[in-house]
């Protein structure tokens, strides 16, 4: 018999063209099976896809592909984050166009993806850069600004002075740019803000609903982003009115502060150096030029630092004075470099007894320590104290609430606050509002219109898309060429039909991300943005699969749209999270660290497909690590699990005499009656029950699952020199192949299509149904049984697997050993546990 060589590049492009010509990956939402959407972070452009894509792209299709197996209708789409800077400087570097590269380069990848064989409906691919996609984000952002959810203030923010644009929060990594790692700036500019925060409390309570489902560390991440704090806001009267700079009178310094309880404590206020009385506070203080300077000092720190624990702390008395709220003692106002201008009030309470960086800054300027919580069974001593005094105890020095026990007094303090209309009960987020505004060119318009007569105006919705004109060139300095663009920013006004100037910054590319599992489930809807009988019976995604590098940035504002999307009834009313489950896949490395050009290891995946097949090249993504653990590229893997493949095709080219077109678990337990066959079978079994649960979304243990096969393939390696050539230990070989190649199919389908049709079947093993396991197929003839005798072990049997008590004892009896060890001895009793031991006591 004439045995053929594995060669995964013609197989490969066969199955392809197949799978194409088949439509075999298209979905409807028309359909009584229960749905499945699996969806992979989709990728920005940037030129070739990269080992990372392939192993996130290649676990997606494992889950995707065997779900369809299982009876699911899966929608599995593929798309592009198409907008964004480095089309621009790739533009600038190339002379060439941003749109020009941008759609060479999806052109490039999406070619690249399919060699690699996924299982993408491809009718449903989108590119975020088209106005055909970027047209309904701008119609979300109309009525996100009808509905209060858009606006526009000027603020100081993050300025990336390489990338010539602001960066949301989310954005600034350590201090850093997120995208090329410059240091960012702090810059005073008017832009366009969602209002994220409106949804702060939901978006926290909403986590509970992602637990199970989502990384734990995740949802940790999210919730100390989001950063709530309950405690309350007191005011302080000011001595003196001092005058806001809008030239209002401002009678209080309010300050936000969690520990109420602590109010009697107070020795001092501090103000952050940019807080808006400052001026007013120091005009006529003798000192005035000294606090001048110590503010444009601190103003110039860096933000990061002036958060961080070990901030030497700093500070200067401003000589104005607030009145405490309960005693009327005058307390001092003072500047603090380690006030943020941007959380609570931007002011402070100073109780150095009872926090540390209060603690710190009264003993360096010398200000007084009061306790006023003593803790039970002790005696704080101010004066002895090292560090302040930060757990539970009883309230003390506290006029009325002597005595009270501080966690009630925090309410308690906050209420009669709120009695006297000096504060009152309150939290706090972290969370800030999302700067969308970018100052580059390759972006979505914002749709609004600046007229001399009106003001700002938004863009009418008939005229939507506002179209990024395409006729731009880039400057080489990087900053946008909308401004300078007459035929695109000089518009007319909505409103009045006179000059108006358009909004020429663009929004920033997450909130094309934000929403883009929903436009999949109605690409090419062209007359709303989404079908909604489509998006409801889709929505939401079951299983997400990306980098865990998003897990505050993409997934809390894709978070956010889905709730803001939902309450502008665009998301249907149930609709309150996007991603039911995540997967965060670890990284690919090479030699410990990350693959990149300047290190000069990257591992291209087109050579690697060039060499071994892109079924190798996704086994071994799956085989070398769990899904979430970072793995290192190796030869030597790559190697290995191309071998396994080709093992595979050997012990299936030369067992085809014996092999006819069975299904998984097709052949019967009378098939199966005894020896090698019933061996092999209850092998096979096994490995079906140990893959399909490594398979379970809540597992997804890829690795462990290919060892399964991997052991059953050397199973049937050996059952095949021992085992006969009957019919029907024939079928048993021909049923555990079929399983082989069943439980392989996600992972390697283009092999397994092709020894699937080899071995006679009609169709995609795509369209098989996931075999299923036979309990009875896996109970063992004999079992190990542990003998004993005074519970020390003498030696073990070969037993029939039901052997009952009575025939357990009768073996053991008998056994030789057994014998030696009780000669001379009385028996007293006979301990049988079925399945496992016998254990004789005597004496
Ligand atoms: C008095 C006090 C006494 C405080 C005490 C703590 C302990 P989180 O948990 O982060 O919300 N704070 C308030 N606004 C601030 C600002 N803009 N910059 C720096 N610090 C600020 O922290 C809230 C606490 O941080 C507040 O409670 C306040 O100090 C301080 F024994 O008020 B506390
Ligand atoms: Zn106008």
């Amino acid at each position: 018999m004439s045995q053929e060589r594995y060669n995964p590049q013609d197989i490969e492009q066969k199955w392809q063209r197949r799978w194409a010509d088949e439509h075999a990956f298209d979905c409807d939402h028309n359909s009584d099976k229960p749905k499945y959407y699996l969806l992979e972070m989709f990728p920005y452009p940037s030129g070739n896809i990269h080992m990372g894509h392939v192993r996130n792209y290649s676990i997606g299709d494992v889950m995707a592909r065997c779900k369809r197996m299982q009876g699911f209708n899966v929608l599995h789409p593929m798309g592009w984050d198409a907008f964004g800077l480095p089309a621009e400087n790739a533009a600038i570097k190339h002379r060439t166009h941003p749109a020009k590269w941008t759609y060479a380069n999806i052109d490039n990848m999406r070619a690249q993806l399919r060699r690699l064989g996924y299982s993408y409906d491809w009718r449903r691919e989108v590119a975020t850069s088209r106005p055909e996609y970027y047209r309904w984000e701008q119609l979300f952002f109309l009525r996100l600004l009808e509905k209060g959810l858009a606006y526009r203030k000027k603020a100081p923010q993050n300025w990336c002075p390489s990338c010539h644009t602001v960066l949301a929060n989310e954005q600034v990594i350590d201090g850093l740019c997120w995208r090329c790692d410059s240091r960012v700036e702090q810059k005073d500019l008017t832009q366009w803000f969602l209002r994220i925060t409106a949804y702060g409390d939901e978006l926290l309570r909403d986590l509970s609903k992602l637990e199970g489902g989502w990384p734990d560390r995740v949802i940790a991440m999210q919730r100390n982003w989001i950063g709530k704090s309950t405690g309350a806001a007191i005011r302080f009267a000011l001595e003196k009115p001092a005058a806001t700079a809008e030239g209002e009178e401002a009678a209080f310094i309010e300050v936000f502060t969690t520990r109420p309880d602590t109010v009697f404590g107070v020795s001092f206020v501090t103000l952050a150096p940019e807080h808006p009385l400052v001026e007013s506070l120091i005009a006529g203080y003798d000192k005035a030029d000294e606090v001048r300077a110590f503010v444009t000092r601190i103003r110039n720190m860096d933000r990061l630092e002036r958060q961080s624990d070990t901030l030497e702390k700093e500070g200067i008395f401003t000589g104005a004075y607030v009145v405490h709220p309960f005693t009327g003692e005058r307390v001092p106002i003072w500047l603090g470099n380690f006030v943020l201008a941007d959380y609570g009030t931007g002011a402070v309470m100073g109780v150095p007894a009872h926090d540390q960086r209060d603690f710190d800054f009264a003993r360096k300027y010398g200000l007084p320590v009061r306790v006023v919580i003593q803790p039970r069974g002790e005696r704080l001593d101010p004066d002895a104290m090292t560090e302040a005094y930060t757990g539970e105890g009883v309230m003390t020095h506290s006029g009325q609430f002597d005595g009270v026990p501080n966690v009630d007094g925090k309410a308690a303090v906050a209420a009669e606050l709120e009695r006297q209309g000096k504060g009152r009960a309150t939290t706090q987020f972290r969370l800030r509002d999302w700067n969308i505004s970018r100052q580059r060119y390759w972006g979505a318009p914002i749709p609004v219109v600046y007229c001399e007569q009106c003001g700002m105006v938004p863009e009418k919705e008939e005229n939507l898309p506002v179209l990024l004109p395409l006729d731009a060139q880039v400057r080489d300095d990087g900053k946008s060429p909308l401004p300078e663009l007459d035929a695109f920013a000089r518009c007319v006004c909505p409103k009045c039909g006179g000059p108006a100037r358009r909004e020429t910054d663009t929004l920033d590319t997450f909130v094309e991300s934000s929403w883009y599992p929903a436009r999949y489930t109605s690409a090419r809807k062209d007359d709303a943005p989404f079908d909604m009988e489509a998006l409801n019976y889709w929505m939401p995604v079951d299983q997400y699969v990306g980098g865990v590098e998003h897990a505050i940035l993409h997934l809390l504002y894709s978070r956010f749209f889905t709730k803001a999307l939902r309450d502008l009834g665009f998301y249907p009313p149930h609709l309150d999270e996007p991603f039911t489950r995540l997967l965060t896949q670890g990284m690919v490395l090479k030699d410990g660290g990350k693959m990149s050009k300047s290190k000069g290891n990257i591992v291209a995946p087109a050579d690697m497909i060039e060499k071994y097949g892109a079924d190798t090249v996704r086994l071994f993504c799956l085989f070398a690590a769990p899904p979430e653990r970072d793995f290192d590229w190796s030869d030597s893997g790559i190697e290995g699990s191309y071998r396994f493949l080709q093992r595979v095709w050997r012990l299936f080219e030369e067992s085809r005499d014996r092999l006819s077109p069975l299904k998984a678990c097709g052949a019967t337990a009378d098939d199966a009656a005894a020896g090698e066959a019933r061996a092999l079978r209850r092998k096979e079994h096994l490995t079906v029950k140990k893959v399909s649960e490594d398979m379970q979304p809540e597992r997804s243990q890829f690795n462990t699952a290919i060892s399964a096969v991997m052991e059953l393939v050397n199973a049937m390696y050996l059952a095949r020199e021992k085992m006969g050539r009957s019919e029907a230990e024939n079928r048993v070989f021909s049923s555990a192949m079929a399983s082989v190649l069943t439980l392989l199919a996600p992972f390697t389908p283009h092999l397994c299509d092709e020894l699937w049709e080899r071995m006679g079947h009609d169709g995609l093993l795509l369209n098989e149904a996931w075999p299923a396991w036979d309990e009875a197929a896996l109970a063992q003839d004999t079992v190990t049984i542990a003998l004993q005798v005074n519970g020390k072990l003498r030696g073990t049997i070969e037993a029939p697997a039901g052997a009952d008590k009575a025939a357990l004892e009768e073996l053991a009896r008998a056994d030789a050993n057994v014998l030696r060890h009780t000669d001379g001895l009385t028996v007293r009793k006979v301990i049988v546990v079925p399945g496992k031991l016998v254990n004789i006591v005597a004496n």
